[in-house]
């Protein structure tokens, strides 16, 4: 008789609300020492898997997330790849899309699942949202297939839906429902079953080794486009010295003033080797240059388009290439190239 052994899964904690208390003297919240509070949950005892876990050595709020913490969480997650079926990342809700962005484009050829989750409540708290997160974040990156991992990307769960990570944007403060993928199907949902949808699941195409990227190119901006916007804002901001990169949110499928002072601009900026990415403002749909006469000029000065992107994905993916170096004469294709499912 066969036995089949239980999934190995790396619990990896880097902070967030799930693990904070409240700071007796002042009353905020601060991230903890996860290890005591992983007492609070005796449910997971009865998961069908083994569990190890590894923290940062200190936890952070992810407000203060950045490349560094990208890169620690990636090279945990390389060091134990090989003794572990899959991988749980608690991290704060405020930057989890941005991390689990950028964790998509550094993991290439990713075969397991990387499954981000946190709560809108610490794990402590009676109500809390956390333990319902954080078992069914397990159980995802458990579910294994002919002896190996259903899932083989980095993706979100939270409040009974998975997505994958470069397709989410955080949208409430308040709801434990505090995220959506506004251009892309669930990858599960946990009602009385776990539904996965099999057909929206990544699909990797090649038989290469996981392969992690870790550098990033930080001389880059998000520019937010207002009726009022003046010149000198725009000037500022692309005679930045050493700018490689921004992604300019425009207003519906990617319209934007059609002055000569703005359109002028961003021309100048793409002559000086500067990569603007057009990505739309709605939290829907996608950009789509020369539909309207707004965004004709655009794309003939060669704005480059984020499509369906989300803006985190857009700012890490551009980040992330900017840091692989890649050569100024594809950088628009290879942008407008979906790399992990994160744009059609
Ligand atoms: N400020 C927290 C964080 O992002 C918010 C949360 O986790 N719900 O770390």
């Amino acid at each position: 008789m066969t036995t089949i052994s239980k999934p190995n899964i790396l619990l990896l904690y880097t902070g967030g609300t799930i693990g904070m208390v409240k700071d007796t003297d002042t009353g905020a919240l601060v991230a903890f020492n996860f290890n005591k509070l992983l007492k609070n949950i005796p449910e997971l005892k009865l998961l069908d898997c083994n569990i190890a876990t590894i923290s940062f050595d200190k936890p952070i709020d992810s407000s203060n997330m950045n490349i560094e913490g990208w890169v620690k969480i990636a090279q945990m997650i390389e060091d134990n790849y090989q003794q572990y079926d899959g991988f749980v990342v608690l991290h704060g809700s405020d930057t989890m899309s941005y991390s689990a962005s950028a964790l998509s484009f550094m993991l290439e050829n990713l075969e397991k699942p990387v499954v981000f989750t946190g709560s809108q409540l610490p794990i402590g708290d009676l109500r809390t949202d956390a333990k319902e997160n954080l078992i069914t974040a397990i159980q995802v990156a458990s579910l294994q297939e002919n002896g190996k991992p259903q899932v083989a990307e980095v993706c979100l769960y939270f409040e009974y839906k998975l997505y994958r990570g470069n397709r989410t944007t955080k949208i409430s403060a308040e709801h434990f429902n505090a995220f959506t993928s506004p251009n892309f199907p669930s990858l599960a949902e946990s009602g009385v079953h776990l539904k996965v949808n099999e057909e929206y699941l990544f699909k990797k195409n090649s038989t290469k080794q996981l392969q992690v990227n870790s550098k990033f190119d930080a001389n880059v901006a998000i520019v937010k486009i207002f009726p009022g916007l003046n010149e000198s804002v725009i000037k500022a901001i692309l005679s930045i010295p050493d700018l490689k990169g921004v992604v300019l949110e425009t207003y519906g499928s990617g319209n934007a003033p059609t002055e000569d002072w703005f359109v002028g601009q961003l021309e100048e900026a793409i002559k000086k080797g500067i990569h603007i990415i057009n990505v739309t403002q709605c939290s829907g749909g996608s950009v789509n240059m020369g539909q309207y006469e707004t965004s004709s000029q655009l794309k003939q000065i060669g704005v480059i388009s984020g499509k369906d992107i989300t803006t985190e994905a857009a700012i890490t993916k551009l980040m992330y290439l900017l840091g692989q170096n890649v050569a100024g004469n594809v950088f628009k294709t290879i942008f407008e190239t979906s790399l992990r499912g994160e744009m059609e």
